[in-house]
């Protein structure tokens, strides 16, 4: 008996990740660093820092930045990224979340966010979704990142249900991968390829509707 769900926010509820691959891009290009799509899609739903050493790995550079150094790239690119983010209007909802978010609510689900982003609360205010989600995991308390189940675990305690009882929404291979092993049940948006971990997928968010979820539930 599904009673929660779960949400990853950059992919699903609202499209930051080309506001995030924009802002490390100028990053890239500063330090001097290749960029190409495969980086992009490796840095979705990785935090922060662990975002910059990918980025430094990629071009051969992770030796050659203090810490103090790092830290002041991942703010160049975090206000970077807020400027992109406050551009956000509820127009950037992207396709059937706002009816799916409704329906849930209607349903008498209860709705979780798992984001590993440390601006969640502000980009759910630009969206005006505030009020769907009074509980957001801070990020900020975990001790590993996705593919790490600990968010999922924690969204789910943090509405008070089993983790069997909630269904896990992400477009991320690495969040996939943690809603599993977090005992919740997977629902990938995007490519079936690279989400084939996922319980079930859906191309986009325009089909994640709880009909469309109970009809794959049968299969
Ligand atoms: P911030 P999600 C993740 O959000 C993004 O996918 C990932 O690209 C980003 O680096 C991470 O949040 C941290 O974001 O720098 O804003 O704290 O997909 O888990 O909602
Ligand atoms: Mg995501």
């Amino acid at each position: 008996q599904l009673k929660g769900a779960v949400f990853d926010l950059d992919g699903v509820i609202t499209d930051t990740a080309r506001f995030h691959s924009q802002a490390w891009k100028q990053i890239a290009d500063k330090v001097g660093d290749g960029w190409d799509e495969e980086l992009a899609d490796a840095l979705k739903g990785i935090d922060r820092m662990a975002s910059l050493d990918l980025i430094l790995k990629h071009g051969g550079k992770q030796h050659d930045f203090t810490p103090a150094e790092k830290t002041a790239l991942a703010t160049e690119k975090n206000t970077r990224y807020l400027q992109l983010v406050d551009t956000l209007t509820p127009a950037d909802i992207l396709p059937g979340i706002q009816d799916f978010l409704d329906a849930l609510r209607a349903g008498g689900y209860k709705l979780a966010l798992a984001s590993a982003s440390k601006n969640a609360p502000r980009v759910l205010k630009n969206l005006g979704l505030t009020d769907y989600f009074p509980h957001i995991v801070d990020p900020a308390t975990l001790t590993h990142g996705k593919p790490d189940p600990e968010i999922f675990v924690k969204a789910a305690e943090s509405i008070d249900l089993a983790p069997e009882a909630c269904i896990g929404i992400e477009d991320a291979a690495a969040g996939v991968q943690g809603i599993n092993a977090a005992g919740e049940l997977s629902i990938g948006i995007g490519d079936a390829e690279e989400l084939h971990e996922a319980c079930i997928v859906f191309p986009s968010t325009a089909e994640l509707t709880l009909p469309n979820i109970k009809a794959a539930m049968e299969k």
